[in-house]
């Protein structure tokens, strides 16, 4: 299994690990999350972690402590408060084309297989602010554009509703395989964020259910929270059933990409939580196998919720 996550989370409890402030770099952070039991992926964003570290020097400390890149994640800095492929000036505009494009040729040359794209700014906060059909249009463009010059690299998209704008041009599962079918290439998939799913109060299996009938399931951000905002918890900390319940639905459509959990250690320290997230993925996998997925589908088709409480307390018995 390929189980990755947060480079940012291993600047946590800086003093477990390191010596003082100027040692933490990509590479510093790549040695602390070696310590992890199970970890066998890193992902790192573009641009902000290429500014202390070359890529070869990247790749170096990746062959030393054994770690893989999974991909690239974008970040898009404050240039582009007004938008990133629906920014009104162009040359904003393009120059998120050209870092997106930047960014998948960064994760090929580290040997990774996906780049996500996250849209921070890409929405509006006000009635009348945008042409709705103008930012779609714009949105569609600037992936195809980006998606047909590199055929051969996975490209996927992680919605989230909201923050930091008001409302996210493209916020949740429908609307995310809505823009998917528009841009209509075979190399881009979808990021399913468990914090964004329940922000958006989409029931997070169900969202999993539609992104592989579409054949557009690419990624997992696994984490929890209490809904209303993206609080980045330890995996089945707050909702248990239904972590369970996407894990089932994984096993059911043999998802077999990059696990990566994108949690939040402020308290923590962050290897034990990255242990602990890895562990109960494969808990509750074992729970799963262990009831049987025929009695799973048993289950589903009683359509008895009574019969569903008592497979909860069948694993907490
Ligand atoms: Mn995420």
């Amino acid at each position: 299994m390929k189980f990755s996550t947060r480079l940012n989370s291993f600047k946590t409890k800086p003093e477990l690990f390191f010596k003082n402030e100027e040692e933490i770099n990509t590479v510093s952070l790549i040695k602390r999350m070696a310590e992890v039991e199970g970890l066998t992926h890193v992902e790192l964003n573009y641009p902000e972690h290429f500014q202390k570290n070359t890529i070869s020097e990247i790749n170096e400390a990746l062959e030393k402590y054994k770690l893989d890149v999974s991909g690239i994640a974008l970040r898009f800095n404050e240039i582009y408060n007004d938008g990133e492929f629906t920014n009104p000036n162009e040359t904003i505009r393009n120059k998120a084309i050209t870092t997106t494009k930047e960014a998948i040729e960064t994760c090929e040359e580290l040997g990774g297989s996906t780049t996500t794209i996250w849209l921070a700014n890409d929405g509006f906060d006000y009635s009348f602010q945008i042409d709705y059909e103008v930012a779609w249009d714009k949105t569609v463009s600037a992936l195809r554009e980006i998606g047909e010059q590199y055929p051969e690299m996975n490209i996927s998209f992680e919605y989230k509703p909201y923050q930091p704008r008001s409302f996210a041009l493209v916020g949740d599962i429908g609307s995310a395989l809505l823009l998917l079918d528009d841009v209509n290439l075979p190399n881009f998939g979808v990021t399913l964020d468990f914090c964004h799913m329940l922000m958006k109060k989409e029931n997070p299996a169900y969202s999993l259910a539609l992104a592989a009938k579409k054949n557009r399931l690419m990624g997992f951000h696994l984490n929890d929270g209490y809904k209303d905002n993206d609080d980045g918890l330890m995996l089945g900390s707050v909702h248990l059933l239904q972590t369970i319940e996407f894990i089932y639905y994984a096993i059911k459509y043999e998802y077999d990409a990059l696990i990566y959990f994108d949690t939040f250690p402020i308290r923590e320290d962050p290897v034990k939580e990255c242990e602990k997230n890895i562990k109960t993925y494969k808990k509750i996998e074992n729970i799963i196998h262990a009831y049987g997925l025929e009695n799973i589908k048993s289950l589903i088709l009683s359509k008895d919720a009574t019969e569903t409480q008592e497979f909860l307390y069948s694993i907490l018995s």
